[in-house]
C-alpha cells in the first residue's frame, strides 16, 4: 500500500542508444521544462524530483557476436536506473520514468519487479518489444526490454551473463551497493507470461509472434481496438491482470509510438494505425482508474525526427498522457 499523501520519484532517463537515433535522451528535459513536477503537485502528489539517471557511461569496446547494439552503454545505464526505481518503490513512491527510448523500460521494470515481484504490466506500443539479442533482426535494443525479462525468452544453454552490460541481471550475478546479490529468495526479476498485457500493438516481428503465441500472452492490438473500442478492451486488460491478485501493482510503459503518427509525429519508429488522441487519453485514464498503478514509463519522444510543431504537438501529447494516468481526470 502507498502511503498518503502519496509520493512519486520522477525520474529523468535521457538515454538514446537503444535505437539508432540521437534525440530521444531531449525528452525528459521537454517534459521538466513543460512542468510535469508542478502538474503533478496540483495533481496531489508529493514530488521528489530524481537526478538524472544517464551516467555517461562509455562502451567499454567489449562486443558481442549477438545482436545486441550498444549492450554496454545500454545495460549499464539500465543498471543505474533499476537501482533508482527499487529504491523509490521500496520506499512506498511512485517510480515515475522519462524516457529516454524504450530500452529504458528494461532499467525501470527490473528495479520495479525487484522490489514488488507480483507487479502486472500494461503494455502500450505499437511493438512488442519482445525480441532479445538471440532472434532481434535489427540488434536494437529498445525493441527487447519486455524479451530481456521474460520467463522463457533466453534460450537452453545461454544466460544473460553472455551479454556485456547484462550481467546484472543474472542469477550468478555477485551483486553491489544498491542492487544486493541473488538468492533463491531474493531471485532476479523477472515476468512471467500472464504478467503483461500489450494494447495498442501493430508492427510485431515473426520470431515475436512466434513467442507471443507459445507463452500465450495475452495481446490487445489495434484490430482488437478496432473491433470492440478501447472501452473494452482496457476493461479486459486491467481485468487479466487483476483477475490473479485484486491488489496487486501494475505497471504502465507508455511508448509514445503507440499512438498514431498524426498526433506523435515526432518518434524514431511511427507506425501508421495507432492510437486516436482520445483512445491514447482513455487507456492513461482507465489505467488510473483501476486504483492499481504504482509506477511508470513514458518513452520513445524525439523531438529532432519532426518539425518543431510536430514536437511541440508530441511533447504536448506525452505530458497530457502522464496527467491522465497520474490521476487528472476531466470534471
Ligand atoms: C522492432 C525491432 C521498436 C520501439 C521500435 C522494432 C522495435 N521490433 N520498439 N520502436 N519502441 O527492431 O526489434
Ligand atoms: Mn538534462
Ligand atoms: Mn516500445
Ligand atoms: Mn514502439
Amino acid at each position: 500500500p502507498i502511503p498518503a499523501p502519496r509520493t512519486v520519484a520522477v525520474i529523468p532517463a535521457p538515454m538514446t542508444y537503444g535505437q539508432p537515433f540521437m534525440g530521444t535522451d531531449k525528452g525528459p528535459d521537454l517534459l521538466l521544462d513543460a512542468g510535469i513536477n508542478s502538474s503533478l503537485t496540483q495533481l496531489g502528489w508529493r514530488v521528489s524530483s530524481e537526478p538524472e539517471v544517464n551516467p555517461a557511461i562509455e562502451d567499454d569496446g567489449r562486443s558481442t557476436p549477438l545482436a545486441a547494439k550498444n549492450s554496454v552503454r545500454v545495460g549499464l545505464g539500465c543498471k543505474a536506473l533499476a537501482k533508482v526505481t527499487h529504491r523509490a518503490a521500496r520506499g512506498g513512491m511512485f517510480p515515475l520514468t522519462l524516457g529516454g527510448d524504450h530500452s529504458v523500460a528494461l532499467g525501470s521494470l527490473a528495479g520495479v519487479l525487484r522490489a514488488r515481484p507480483g507487479t502486472g504490466v500494461i503494455w502500450v506500443d505499437a511493438h512488442a518489444d519482445l525480441n532479445t539479442p538471440w532472434i532481434s533482426d535489427s540488434g536494437n535494443m529498445h525493441g527487447m526490454p519486455v524479451g530481456l525479462l521474460m520467463e522463457g525468452m533466453v534460450p537452453e544453454g545461454a544466460g544473460l551473463l553472455d551479454v556485456p552490460g547484462l550481467e546484472w541481471l543474472d542469477k550468478t550475478w555477485a551483486g553491489e551497493e544498491g542492487w544486493p546479490k541473488y538468492t533463491p529468495e531474493d531471485p532476479p526479476p523477472r515476468l512471467s507470461p500472464q504478467d503483461i498485457v500489450y494494447v495498442g500493438l501493430r508492427d510485431v516481428d515473426q520470431k515475436e509472434r512466434d513467442a507471443i503465441k507459445k507463452l500465450g500472452i495475452r495481446t490487445f492490438t489495434m484490430y482488437d481496438i478496432d473491433k470492440h473500442g478501447v472501452g473494452a478492451v482496457m476493461e479486459k486488460a486491467v481485468r487479466h491482470l487483476l483477475s490473479k491478485d485484486l491488489n496487486r501493482p501494475i505497471h504502465l510503459s507508455y511508448d509514445i509510438d503507440a499512438v498514431d503518427p498524426a498526433q506523435a509525429p515526432a518518434t524514431g519508429t511511427a507506425v501508421r494505425g495507432g492510437l486516436t488522441y482520445r483512445e491514447a487519453h482513455f487507456i492513461a485514464e482507465s489505467v488510473c482508474a483501476s486504483g492499481q498503478l504504482g509506477s511508470a514509463d513514458i518513452v520513445e519522444l524525439n523531438p529532432t525526427l519532426s518539425d518543431q510543431e510536430g514536437a511541440d504537438q508530441t511533447t504536448e501529447l506525452g505530458f497530457q498522457l502522464v496527467t491522465s494516468f497520474m490521476g487528472k481526470s476531466i470534471i
